[in-house]
Formats: C-alpha cells, structure tokens, sequence
C-alpha cells in the first residue's frame, strides 16, 4: 500500500459501484440508458475514476454541475457525452462547445445569445442543449408550453447547436406522498406530447433520479440520471425501505491511530474548549481526520469510530485536522493502528446514514464533503488497482 505521511484515505469498492449499476439496470427497462451523475467529485467518491468504471459498466452518459467539472473528465481521455446539470453563464458557452460538453438551457434569449456566440467565435463543435423543464422543481426550466416552443425553436435554428436532450427533475420522488410525483410526471408528458402535437421530433428525454428509478422505473424514458443509488446509498430511508433494489456502500473511510496516551496527569482537558475532561485511567487516541477533511466539527463529543471492531467516541471538539476519541478507561490501543470512521471493521458498521442523521442532514452531504485532499484509494476484486492522492506521495 501507498505510504501515506498523513494517515486518513477513502477506501472506493468499484465492485460496488459496478453491482449497484447491475441492480438498477436489471429494475428499469432495458431501452432506458444510464447517465452515471458525478458532480460534486462524484458525490466523493472521485469523478474520473467513477465515471471510467461507470461507462465500463452500464452507464452511456455522465453529468456534472459544471463546465470545469466537465473539464476534469476531458482532460482524463473520457469521451462519452457529458451533461451540465446546472446554469451556466454564456461566458463559457464557447468553452462548453470547444470541449464537447453539453449544457442545460431554458431560455430563448440565453440560446440566441449562445448562438450569436458560437457564430462569431469559430469552434469545431456544435454545443449539445438538453431542454430543462420545471414541473416542480422550482429551480431551472422552463414553465409554460409556449416558452418551451420558443425554447426549442431557437434550439432547432441554430446550426450551432444541437438539441440533445429533455429532461425534468422530481422534487419528491424519495418521498412515501408520491402525489407531487406523478403530478410532475403527467406535466412533463403534457409538455412533450404538445411538442409532439407540433410535428417536433423529440431528443433524448430523461426524468429520473435515483429515487424515482426506483420507485417509478416506468418513468426512466429514454435515460435516467443516477447518483446516490451508483454509489450505493439510498436517497431516503422510504426508498431503502421499499426493498426493491439491493445496494451497496462503495465508500469507507480509514485512518490509523496518530498517538495514544493515558491520560494520568492534570489537566485531563481534551481539545479545544475543554469540553472532555477525560478519567485518569482514560485511554485517549488522536486521528488524523478533521472538520476540514469534511468531518462535520458537529460530531464534537458525539461521533463515533470503529477500534478493533469496537464502537468509541469522539472525546471533545472536532479540530480542523485531527479528533480524539476515547478507548475507554484502561483502554488498549496502538500507534498506527487502523480505524474505520465510516465502514465496517470485524462485523460492526458506521455508515453513512447513521452519520447523517447524527448531523441532522442527508447521506448526500457527508459523502460529497470529502475534502478532496484525502488520498482515494480504488479497490477492484479486493486490489487496490489506483490510488489518487491530492499530491504525488513517493
Ligand atoms: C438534475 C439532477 C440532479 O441535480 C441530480 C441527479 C441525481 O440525483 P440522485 O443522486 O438522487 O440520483 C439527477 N438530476
């Protein structure tokens, strides 16, 4: 294994990866492509690496929220299409086409400009559009029908453009009302069956999100975009419950034991604040791992880490780069030992979810936080087969 000087890595299973694209693709129907989601460094889990083992296995497509995220993956030799799923100014519309990334668009004035760009600066390609719909969202898109017709018409005028995509997005689909669900379903199918009505021949339409693939695989249409359910997380614990697609967590993070001490002499303050005053006979370990990793500093006094398959806590204030936890009184532990913050070690688990709900937020969030300054090391076939560090370790 790489020797890192600083102790804390991400662990990705990519035959995890690869089982949660198998499960979803046996769920949805077999017409519909996959559009592996991975904005935000693949939710993570690393975009390059995630996105070369998707499109190995059942995803055709890749999305991102940005131009320089499509960048990144362009820069690493991946050639499938790429899709912004966010605003972009037209400041990089040039840079979208020079680039072959495709962007979301919902304006007739934003398309036109585009156009005029694209006409006045010379690029080799033309710039893939997906029309982004609003039946719910309240976020991007397009809200009425005749917006949508000059939308498209501007779209289909410029021979510098190319209309690759319809898409909507559900805001509720993780949810157990699937009122709005179907609500925003039938809008969307009304949108496209006025299209339709207008001799307009329809591109690549798209709805689904992890959640509604697999609550509504009916809905994934001609593609669905998948994020969490790829990287083995379920968007809501509904989802999770409805038992109809089995994933796994790819993700785990790691560290080993900095330093261990008993904590025999006064003050037996912890951390910052000296919000943990520690037993004399308490065992005290320091781990590499801090709020700016994306260990929330709201684990202070009440995150926990697996030791020799044991659950501890954290012992005071989460500190920028490093936490204690506690091994118990007359507690045992070794410099340079591992720990599982989240994972599994010898049977017992700290996942993700559990985390989230400690923080009060989303598996979303944790996962996507990881500073990218944490080493990712790639597993495949229980191989570490890639390690991707923020520097070159030697
Ligand atoms: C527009 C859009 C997103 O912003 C995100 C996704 C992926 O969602 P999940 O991670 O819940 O699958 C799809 N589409």
């Amino acid at each position: 294994m790489t020797k890192l000087c600083r102790e804390v890595w991400i662990e990705v299973n990519l035959d995890a990866i690869k089982k949660n694209l198998r499960a979803i693709r046996r769920h949805i129907p077999n017409k519909s492509k996959i559009m592996a989601v991975v904005k935000a460094n693949g939710y993570g889990h690393g975009a390059v690496e995630v996105a070369r083992h998707a499109l190995e296995h059942g995803a055709s497509e890749l999305a991102v929220a940005s131009v320089e995220e499509g960048i990144v993956l362009r820069k690493a030799g991946i050639t499938a299409p790429i899709l912004v799923l966010g605003f972009t100014s037209l400041s990089c519309v040039k840079k979208s086409a020079d680039w072959n990334i495709e962007l979301t668009a919902f304006q007739a004035d934003w398309i036109q400009n585009a156009n005029k760009i694209l006409e006045n600066e010379d690029s080799a390609n033309q710039l893939g559009i997906h029309i982004n719909v609003d039946t719910g969202m309240g976020r991007l898109g397009v809200r009425t029908k005749e917006k949508l017709l000059a939308v498209v018409n501007a779209v289909t005028a410029s021979k510098f453009l190319r209309w690759a995509g319809i898409y909507t997005h559900f805001s509720t689909a993780d949810e157990p009302d699937t009122t709005l669900t179907k609500l925003q379903h039938d809008t969307f199918i009304s949108f496209l069956s006025f299209l339709k009505k207008q001799e307009i021949e329809l591109p690549t339409v798209h709805m689904c999100n992890t959640a509604a693939a697999i609550a509504f695989p009916e809905y994934s249409a001609d593609m669905i975009r998948l994020g969490i359910g790829m990287y083995g997380l379920y968007p809501s614990d509904y989802i999770k419950q409805l038992g109809l697609v089995k994933l796994e967590p790819a993700l785990s993070l790691k560290a080993r034991i900095a330093y261990v001490k008993t904590m025999r002499t006064e003050p037996r303050t912890v951390s910052y604040g000296a919000t943990y005053i520690a037993e004399p006979d308490e065992v005290i370990a320091t781990l590499p791992v801090g709020y700016a990793d994306g260990y929330s500093r709201e684990l202070s006094n009440r995150g926990i880490v697996l030791h020799r398959g044991r659950r501890v806590r954290v012992a005071g204030r989460v500190t920028m780069d490093m936490i204690m936890v506690s091994l118990g009184e007359d507690g045992e532990g070794k410099q340079g030992e591992e720990v599982v913050i989240y994972g599994q070690q010898k049977g017992a688990e700290i996942t993700v979810d559990e985390v989230a709900d400690m923080l009060n937020t989303i598996n979303y969030e944790v996962v996507s936080t990881l500073s990218r300054r944490i080493p990712r090391f790639y597993i495949r076939d229980g191989e570490i087969i890639k390690v991707s560090t923020p520097v070159m370790y030697v």
